[in-house]
């Protein structure tokens, strides 16, 4: 899969691409990462991208011409591919919408504003607007680089048989269950007596109800769109038992 950025700092995705993961990935060649920088498009000796708003205002606004030539330039390299726009009005990212960016196996078109937004006219170039969550960045940037992180992880191939998305947090709507590894004890906190044992039947278990705990306790939201079966109800059934019988002596 492709991965476009067009931003006037390629040195921020060119950094954040360099390590660990998303790097073995792009040696692999199962993605590829590339960048246009809009100020390649800008018509003056000064390299200007961007004005001054229309009606006044502080801050300025970035220049419809160099964006929308860099899109097209983006579209003439990866024919096909959706053009996703980083902006605070985007719908916000949620699990299910990586896994349909990934399986949709169109390349992607990341156009990141930074500092101020985009002339209204550049929408025109733009398949749909994704916000990472509501709170304001000074560019589209790190957002861009969360969307490509969360949806390489499903092109096959990219996580090891280890680090695969099969039983993770969110695709079913629950949090992870807790880890641990050596040592056994660590300033008197000891690893938890199951996970020592061979009894793999009831390590599934312990887990399983730690999952819902977790979950229960830290994002209980969750638990409305989790679809549980009757055995994970009796599992959270206790776990709230012994949480009421905790506050209650
Ligand atoms: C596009 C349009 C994404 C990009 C406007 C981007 C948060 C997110 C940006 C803006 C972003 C997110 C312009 C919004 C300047 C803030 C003061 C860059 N912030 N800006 N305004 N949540 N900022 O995904």
């Amino acid at each position: 899969m492709k991965f476009l950025f067009i931003t006037l700092f390629p040195e921020i995705i060119e950094q954040a691409t360099g390590f660990s993961i998303l790097k073995r990935a792009l040696e692999q060649g199962l993605i590829e990462v590339s960048c246009i920088n809009p100020r390649d498009f800008a018509a003056d000796r000064h390299k200007t991208v961007d004005d001054v708003p229309f009606g006044g205002g502080a801050g300025m606004v970035l220049k419809v011409e160099p964006f929308a030539q860099a899109i097209n330039e983006a579209k003439k390299q990866l024919p096909g591919a959706d053009v996703i726009a980083l902006c605070p009005s985007g719908k916000t990212l949620i699990q299910r919408k990586v896994q349909e960016l990934a399986s949709s196996q169109r390349d992607l078109i990341f156009l990141c504003g930074h500092y101020e937004g985009f002339d209204e006219r550049i929408f025109a170039w733009v398949d749909e607007r994704v916000s990472i969550g509501d709170y304001i960045l000074t560019g589209g940037e790190l957002p861009a680089l969360v969307v490509m992180d969360a949806v390489s992880r499903y092109i096959p191939g990219v996580l090891g048989k280890q680090e695969s998305t099969q039983e993770e947090s969110f695709g079913e709507s629950l949090l992870e269950y807790p880890q641990y590894t050596r040592p056994v004890v660590y300033e008197d906190m000891e690893v938890p007596s199951v996970l020592r044992g061979g009894n793999h039947a009831e390590i599934r278990r312990w887990r399983r109800r730690e999952a819902l705990k977790a979950t229960y306790l830290y994002r209980p939201d969750l638990l409305a769109q989790s679809d549980l079966a009757l055995d994970d109800g009796m599992l959270l059934l206790s776990v709230v038992k012994e949480k009421s019988g905790e506050k209650n002596g």
